[in-house]
């Protein structure tokens, strides 16, 4: 079968001013347009969205401006020949999702977070995309006795459920993460994402999204999410990134902190044929702290090139060596090989 060419996206939160909780932005904020000129400038293909960067201030909106202004932004994006990946629900920034969205101690709370949920797949309709991103932002606890974690899987099932009936083409991909902003996070894995999708009422439309750095979060290997979320057929899109270890989510560029679980990330992509049903490569990174104006772009161009190239390492690697190898059991030439790959021979 031909290699697949990769399809790229980024969000518009990936052109990001350098604020952290330590202090505040460091870039001056650009317009909406200036980043997708930027995105069609280093040449990606879409762009992936929540639900307020496609309307900005979508709860002060009625029904029918948030229809008209997703229309517009979707002839925005068509005169740039940019796709529009997938909308996700900003669940996390409204007084009412304090204690959670969808699991929130309080059922007005809980009715929001649906509703805000229903006009997302208003938006996705607009944009022409049918993926719908659920980053389970603060379906957690800071305190464990706070909530009832049984009551709250059915809380979730019931929200997905509510979202599938009111659009049936819509799919719906859950973002897993195990932390932060939580404590603890009620669907920290590809196998949580997954189970609660079979208690939904139609499971062949909830699938996964995996982030490289949620995985590593997780203390999981990435490319093992990544083998397990299509042994399912239900990996729908990825937030390619990096993260050095257990601290706060970093989003560096991909491949920057452990360039040889990049490359097992791109062999499991290559091994699953991702992409050939149209999915995209989307890569959630950030600039550093410290990157100047001129440099915004970078974190963003050096993670397709780091991809591009590991996908050359995975096309090129030696398999019939490594079968050899495997068949003696010889791991300790295996680890060297891949290494020398890596570096070059
Ligand atoms: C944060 C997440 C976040 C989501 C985005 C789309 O840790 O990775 O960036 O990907 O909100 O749902
Ligand atoms: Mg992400």
């Amino acid at each position: 079968m031909k290699p697949q060419p990769y399809k790229f996206c980024f969000g518009p939160w990936n052109i990001s001013e350098g604020q952290d909780p330590y202090g505040p932005p460091v870039r001056p904020p650009q317009s909406f347009e200036w980043k997708l000129e930027a995105l069609k400038k280093i040449g990606f293909d879409a762009m992936m969205f929540h639900d307020d960067d496609a309307v900005p201030d979508i709860d002060q909106k009625t029904d029918a401006q948030v229809r008209q202004e997703a229309r517009a932004l979707r002839r925005k994006l068509s005169d740039a020949g940019i796709a529009a990946e997938m909308v996700a629900p900003r669940l996390w920034f409204d007084p009412r999702t304090i204690d959670g969205a969808y699991t929130s101690n309080d059922p007005k709370c809980r009715a929001y977070a649906i509703q805000r949920s229903l006009r997302c797949i208003d938006v996705a309709r607009e944009l022409g995309t049918d993926l719908i991103v659920l980053w389970l932002a603060r379906e957690g606890t800071y305190v464990r006795e706070s909530k009832n974690a049984r009551r709250c899987v059915d809380y979730l099932v019931e929200a997905i459920n509510r979202m599938l009936a009111y659009d049936r083409k819509i799919r719906i991909a859950i973002e897993p993460k195990p932390n932060e902003p939580m404590d603890q996070a009620y669907i920290p894995t590809i196998g949580h994402a997954l189970a609660l999708a079979q208690l939904t009422d139609d499971p062949d439309r909830v699938g996964c999204l995996i982030e490289t750095a949620h995985a590593i979060l997780a203390g999981l290997d990435p490319a093992d999410e990544i083998d397990f979320a299509c042994a399912f057929g239900k990996l729908w899109s990825i937030h390619l990134n990096d993260q050095n270890g257990l601290k706060f989510d970093q989003d560096k560029p991909f491949g920057s902190a452990n360039l040889r679980v990049a490359f097992n990330q791109v062999r499991a992509l290559e091994r699953n044929g991702y992409g050939r049903k149209g999915e995209y490569v989307c890569f959630d990174v950030h600039p550093f702290r410290t990157t100047k104006v001129e440099h915004w772009l970078a974190h963003l161009e050096n993670s397709r090139r780091t991809f591009l190239r590991l996908v050359e390492k995975a096309r090129t690697f030696d398999e019939k060596q490594a079968r050899a190898l495997i068949r003696d059991r010889n791991y300790a030439a295996l680890d060297q090989m891949v290494l020398e790959h890596l570096m070059g021979r």
